[in-house]
Parts: structure tokens; sequence; C-alpha cells
């Protein structure tokens, strides 16, 4: 089979479980796993912060930010389509009585004047908004990069309202290397930034949130309120200090062949691109509802090619590229693909 279906679905690399074999661990709820202390000192300087947390998930780590920034009764504000209020459960209303509002964007995407229309007019009746909340690469938007000066622009006036803002980076990697732009830029425009080790980069668990030392002091408190302090889990974090240090660098593979697989798509009558240009490494299409009457039509039909994608919602399609397919495997994907005419 050739999965496509998420970036999720990699299975380490000898390399990495060697490296998971070899780690020292200790107790990390003492902080004594050296493997965890390198981790999450390693993401602070990718990051530029003054610390960060190692998590068991990207889902824990947004959720951790939503609770450091907001009281219940806040309210934070995202694009319609982001992770947060599309497949987190629900956590914000259930975990920090917080409200979502959302604004819609553009492939994902939220700009400075959406932002100002979203905010809650200072009125005994309106929720606060505490918190700005962006998402890069925007996963339901196209695997699409944000601009640094469309970050900038948001950050520098959320900042002068005394907004905080939070970057679910799930894929900020991959933004990294479409755009040449270092991690480091992109971190400096929020307070809090998570980040997963377990999508393009390829360990089988982790995400880290990162921010100041403060914040990051906070948070682990959080962590361990919500059940994400773990003991021995340096053998996680090998797998994500490996996957930093070996993975980075090949997303640009990953970009290449979403590429092949987008070219293929374009050729199918009955299929649409959304957005049309491919960024990164996910590749979002519709279908008309007329050839192809439902996404589990095509999803079905490529099935039985050997080649996994997943139906997401009514009318869409979603591919996505990791170390775990080549290229060779991506062309036998964008042949099926093309055979669906
Ligand atoms: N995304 C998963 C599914 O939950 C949809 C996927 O297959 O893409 N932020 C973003 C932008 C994400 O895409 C994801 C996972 C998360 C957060 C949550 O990470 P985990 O799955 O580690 O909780």
């Amino acid at each position: 089979m050739i999965d496509l279906r998420s970036d999720t679905v990699t299975k380490p690399t000898p390399g990495m479980l060697a490296a998971m074999l070899a780690a020292p661990v200790g107790d990390d709820v003492y902080g004594e796993d050296p493997t965890i202390n390198e981790l999450e000192a390693k993401v602070a300087t990718y990051l530029g912060t003054e610390a960060a947390l190692f998590v068991p998930s990207g889902t824990m780590a947004n959720q951790i930010a939503v609770r450091l920034h907001c009281r219940p009764g806040d309210e934070l504000l995202c694009e319609a389509t982001s992770h947060v209020v599309l497949w987190e459960g629900g956590g914000p209303a259930a975990l920090s009585g917080v409200s979502v509002h959302t604004v819609d964007g553009k492939n994902g995407l939220l700009d400075l004047s959406a932002v100002q229309r979203g905010i809650r007019p200072n009125d005994i009746h309106s929720p606060h908004t505490r918190l700005i909340w962006l998402e890069n690469t925007h996963n339901r938007g196209g695997g699409t990069v944000q601009s640094l000066e469309s970050v900038a622009e948001i950050s520098a006036w959320a900042r002068s309202q005394n907004l905080a803002l939070h970057l679910d980076g799930a894929r900020l990697w991959n933004a990294v290397v479409a755009s040449g732009t270092a991690a480091k830029s992109w971190a400096s425009h929020f307070d809090t930034i998570s980040v997963c080790f377990s999508k393009g980069l390829g360990a089988p668990v982790g995400s880290a949130l990162a921010g100041s030392a403060d914040i990051i002091q906070r948070a682990r408190r959080y962590r361990k309120l919500f059940g994400g302090a773990m003991r021995q889990a340096g053998i996680l974090a090998a797998a994500c200090v490996y996957a930093m240090d070996h993975h980075l660098d090949r997303l640009k593979l990953d970009h290449v062949n979403a590429a092949v697989l987008a070219d293929a798509v374009r050729t199918v009558p009955g299929l649409k691109l959304v957005p049309d240009g491919v960024e990164t490494n996910l590749v979002w299409f519709e279908v008309d509802g007329v050839r192809f009457k439902t996404p589990q039509d095509v999803t079905a039909k490529l099935k039985e090619q050997g080649i996994l994608m997943s139906a997401l919602g009514e009318t869409t399609v979603r591919a996505c590229t990791h170390y775990g397919v080549t290229r060779d495997d991506c062309e036998r994907a964008a042949a099926a693909i093309g055979a669906l005419k």
C-alpha cells in the first residue's frame, strides 16, 4: 500500500530505533530525563525561545496554550478551518472554558484586517478576545505557508492591543523548508509555538510547546493537569532529536512529490485542486459531485490500486507526502489519479 492518508503514518527508521534504544533516560517529572532535557533545549534553540516543553501530542501542546493564555469565558480568534476548531474535540471549551470565534480566511490564512474584524468590542455583553491563533503551514488550507510579513503585521498589532499570540506549528518545519525563512524568524512573533515531531519529521510520538521560561514553567503545571507528564520518555524524545537531525532537510522531497500528485489531479475532469497551488506536502482536492459523487468514490477506486488517501468532509480528499513514500510511489499514485479520468 502507498499510504498518503497523512504524514503521521510513518514508522520509525532503523537509525531512529537505534537512537531510541541508546537513549539515557530518567524520571522527567523530576526533570531528570537527560534526553528530554536535550530535546527541549534543542527545540528552544531552533525556535529562538527561552524554553520548550516535551508533550505527547500536538493537540495537548495546543490545548495547554489555550489554558495558558485564557481564562474561562475568554475567547480565542482563529481562521474558520483551523485544526484547533475542526479536529481537537472542542478542547478549548471542554478543557479551558474558552469559546472559539472563527473568521473566514483565504486558504486558511488570516490577514490583519480579518483579525481586526474578529476582535470583540469592549462591552459587558461580549467575551474578551484574549488570544490570536495562527496555523503555519495551514492543514485544511492546503499546506499553505503564511508569509512572514503578514505574521509580523498581525503580531505587531496584536501586541499593541495586549493580545496573546499562539502558533500551531505542527508543520512549521515544512514552512521553513518551503520558504527558506528560519524558524526563529517566525517564532519571534508569538508568545507560544507548538511543533510536532510526529508529522513530516517521522517520529512515532511527540510534540513540543515553546515560549519564555516563565510561560513554559506554567505550562509544566498544565501538562501535569492534562495527564501529559511522562516518566522515562527519553526513549521517545530520542526519536524526536534524531528526526530533527536527519529528517528536516529531506522535507523538500516531500514537497516535490506533492507537486507530482497535484499535477495529476489537475488533469482529471471532475476533480479540482483547492487551493490550486501546492506549496508543501499536502494536496487537497474536491470532487464535483457529478463525475465523482463523493470523496469516498475516489478513495475507494484508488484503494483498489493500492493507494490510500483520506476522504475528509463531504467533498474533499487529502493526500499527504512523507518519508514513507518515495518518488516512484508518488509517480505510481499520480498515474492512478490520472487513470480516474
Ligand atoms: N493533524 C492530523 C489530524 O488530526 C487531522 C493530520 O492527519 O493532519 N495541528 C495541526 C495543524 C495538525 O495537522 C495536527 C494533526 C495537530 C495539530 C494535532 O497533532 P496530534 O495528532 O499530535 O495531536
